[in-house]
């Protein structure tokens, strides 16, 4: 396969404008976003891309988790499509970026090879996948797992969010239930630009992340039950303080994931005491225990040492506990042809770059399973994400559009 020409290049303006028209549904409070998945500003941000996919010719398809996907045809309309794209959903307080460079990147590739007339082999598809943060609906990466077969439709359909809206009834309220069958799409690849969401890139001063591997993840939601009483007036020996019995597991959870340093991590991002009130002690407690590593026994061990330990605290106390899996998937290995197309890429185009595991998840971790799959990272300012101040450069955008790019065009054949 002839590789594109160096000079070839994405519109770094366009793109950054298209970041800053989609930033602007679904603002936060502080500068970032909350464009949760399934919440009108969610439809509102769908619109939009779909309106600018339209605008670059694309045709349109929607499946039944609300995944979108934008083709341009290709020279053989028989060839499998090469897919390219991220989510446009938020965390309540998230960035402008993570996510959404992935898809509006996709994007800016068909504008760029239109405004350029290059034909490829083979179709190309950017691509929305819904609900990939998994804050409101866990777990996280819910719909390309569908997609990849690592849930099923009806059980996604009946996730809860804390208001007990099920995702289903959510999806047709917004009107972005599709009818396609989800997974029916076969692809020749998978890829994905994402911002790191860590420190190595912008410490390391690389443009460009070449992501081989993919972290494995555990979420674990724990309801711990004691009983609610009076703060003021029920002795000390006689309480049953659910809050306290969480605040020593999650203690242990930070020295559980410390005892595996440097790479595995672990924290609660989520957590809820009941009833919350300033004079009752807490009868219950639940909270989502989040582990990762690049190694699955590592998780595996964190896993069994959390259910040991928080058993042994909540038995000393005389509380109740249960565990329930709401999330998870193992570490990932990228193709190794898609992994070096981007690495090629990076290099053709004089971009620094460097291996690099992927500390978050993505939608690319799944997809992996079912087409072959790699992801294109660039750096984020202090590594922060996950924060309405999350921030790159525009430079940063361009250098990881232009290797997406160059990644997706060698994969897909240039014929004219
Ligand atoms: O949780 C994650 O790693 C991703 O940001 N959803
Ligand atoms: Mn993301
Ligand atoms: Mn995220």
């Amino acid at each position: 396969m002839a590789a594109p020409a160096q000079n070839l290049r994405i519109n770094g303006d366009r793109l950054w404008d298209s970041l800053m028209e989609m930033a602007k549904i679904g603002p936060g409070v502080a500068g970032g976003n909350n464009r949760q998945t399934l919440t009108d500003e969610d439809a509102e941000g769908r619109a939009l891309f779909q309106k600018w996919c339209e605008d670059a010719g694309c045709s349109m398809g929607l499946d039944q988790m609300g995944n979108m996907f934008a083709r341009r045809e290709g020279a053989d309309a028989e060839a499998l499509p090469v897919y390219v794209g991220s989510h446009l959903d938020t965390q309540p307080t998230g960035g402008k970026y993570d996510g959404v460079l992935g898809v509006l990147g996709g994007l800016e590739i068909i504008r760029t090879l239109n405004d350029l007339g290059i034909k490829t082999k083979h179709p190309i598809v950017a691509t929305n996948w819904t609900n990939e943060e998994g804050t409101r609906y866990a777990p996280a990466m819910l719909s390309s797992g569908v997609f990849a077969g690592m849930h099923t439709q009806d059980w996604a359909y009946d996730r809860e969010d804390a208001e007990g809206k099920k995702f289903g009834d959510e999806l047709n309220r917004i009107g972005w239930r599709g009818d396609e069958e989800v997974g029916a799409r076969k692809m020749h690849a998978f890829f994905e630009l994402h911002i790191e969401q860590g420190p190595i890139l912008e410490a390391e001063g690389k443009d460009i992340g070449v992501v081989t591997h993919g972290q494995g993840l555990s979420w674990t939601q724990v309801t711990v039950t004691g009983k609610d009483a009076h703060t003021g007036s029920t002795p000390m020996p006689m309480r049953k303080n659910a809050g306290l019995a969480m605040a020593r597991i999650l203690e242990k959870v930070d020295e559980i994931a410390w005892s595996h340093a440097p790479h595995a991590v672990g924290a609660a991002g989520h957590i809820d005491v009941y009833p919350n009130s300033r004079n009752v002690i807490p009868g219950k407690a639940v909270f989502t225990v989040d582990f990762r590593s690049p190694e699955l026994d590592v998780i595996t061990d964190m896993e069994n040492r959390l259910r040991v330990a928080a058993e042994d605290i909540v038995n000393e106390m005389g509380l109740q506990i249960e565990f329930e899996k709401v999330g998870g998937f193992d570490p990932v290995k990228f193709d190794e042809g898609c992994v070096a197309a981007v690495r090629d890429a990076a290099e053709r185009l004089g971009y620094s770059h460097t291996d690099i595991i992927s500390g978050a998840g993505h939608d690319a971790c799944w997809i992996n399973r079912v087409a072959p799959t790699a992801m294109v990272m660039c750096p984020c300012v202090d590594g922060l994400s996950h924060n309405e101040a999350e921030e790159i450069s525009k430079d940063w955008a361009a250098a990881g559009a232009d290797v997406l790019l160059h990644a997706v065009v060698e994969t897909a054949e240039i014929v004219e």
